[in-house]
């Protein structure tokens, strides 16, 4: 017995380093056939799925979950939520929906929050759905443990220094503490037809919609200075969503995966973004109307490829 479980401890500190998406059901039942007694069978099923999980939760950041997903599906799903939108009932719910329809992962926060009960809307998420909650942060005191992850977005494409590395001086500590994941993201605001919230609340100018030459070199900047992620924001509830051509010539040159959100209200531009080359699509005000949940699943094949355009 003490030997078959160092056998357990070994095989699967092995998928763990080599491939953390053999499933724990798959690896118990490979481990299962090595024992004879029933009852020793189960338990030992039971032991290895739990090992398995405490080793490879702990070895899989959501970074790497993200660039797994991009890998196995073409492109990543993620789903904006709002803690001034989403109430009571509903904040379940929808994240069940999200889970059965193939949602990759959620995003909580905004440049503007009206409701004062961030923490318990985090918290309300975190114990409603297994998929990787990520806070997309307005601000420092959106800092909050009970997520996986945080985007550490510096806004690349302003000259404001609050938001390129003051207020990251105060978060940092914070994050360090409540010991979720900071992904550095190179935030790049581009112009969609009207001033938005992003862009009045962090005083920097946008992109202009015309200039993917200034995007390109932005993102490459982004990139040289060890950035993981470069995010294109048209804004939330944008006129229009960030070009084509723009995110086209953005991943063309950089070779760290690109989040392109802002005004993606269908699956077919949803699509075209994957085709541009975006990696991670996301969508935030058009599945705040409840009418609009059944097309979810429509969403999240777009984004993995299943959708003709
Ligand atoms: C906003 O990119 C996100 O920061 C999502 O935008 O709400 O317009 O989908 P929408």
């Amino acid at each position: 017995m003490k030997n078959e479980m160092k056998m357990v401890i070994l095989i699967q500190t092995d998928f763990g380093a080599t491939d953390g998406l053999m499933s724990a059901s798959s690896a118990g039942s490979v481990l299962r056939g090595c024992v004879k007694t029933p009852f020793i069978k189960d338990f030992f099923f039971v032991s290895c799925v739990l090992i398995y999980f405490s080793l490879f939760v702990e070895r899989m950041s959501v970074y790497k979950k993200l660039l797994s997903i991009i890998e196995k599906k073409k492109a990543c799903s993620l789903i904006l939520i709002d803690p001034d939108k989403l109430k009571g009932e509903d904040i379940k719910n929808f994240l069940q929906k999200c889970e059965e329809n193939g949602v990759d992962g959620i995003l909580v926060g905004g440049s503007l929050m009206m409701s004062g009960d961030f923490d318990d809307f985090i918290l309300a998420v975190r114990q409603a759905t297994s998929l990787p909650v990520i806070i997309f942060p307005g601000g420092v005191s959106q800092v909050n443990p009970n997520a996986d992850a945080i985007l550490f977005l510096s806004i690349i494409s302003g000259r404001n220094p609050e938001h390129l590395i003051g207020k990251h001086v105060l978060a940092a500590p914070l994050i360090k503490k409540s010991g979720i994941e900071p992904i550095s993201t190179g935030y790049m605001l581009i112009e969609s037809g009207g001033r938005t919230t992003a862009e009045y609340i962090s005083g920097s100018a946008p992109i202009p919609r015309n200039k993917p030459e200034i995007a390109v070199a932005t993102a490459l900047a982004a990139e040289y200075l060890g950035m993981k992620l470069v995010y294109l924001e048209a804004g939330s509830g944008a006129q229009f969503h960030v070009p084509f051509e723009m995110v086209k010539a953005v991943t063309s040159y950089c070779s760290i995966p690109v989040i392109v959100g802002g005004g993606i209200r269908d699956a077919a531009t949803a699509a075209k973004m994957v085709k541009a080359g975006a990696k991670i699509i996301v969508v935030g005000n058009h599945f705040e109307d409840k009418d609009n949940w059944k097309g979810l699943k429509e969403f999240t094949d777009a984004v993995h490829g299943h959708f003709e355009t």
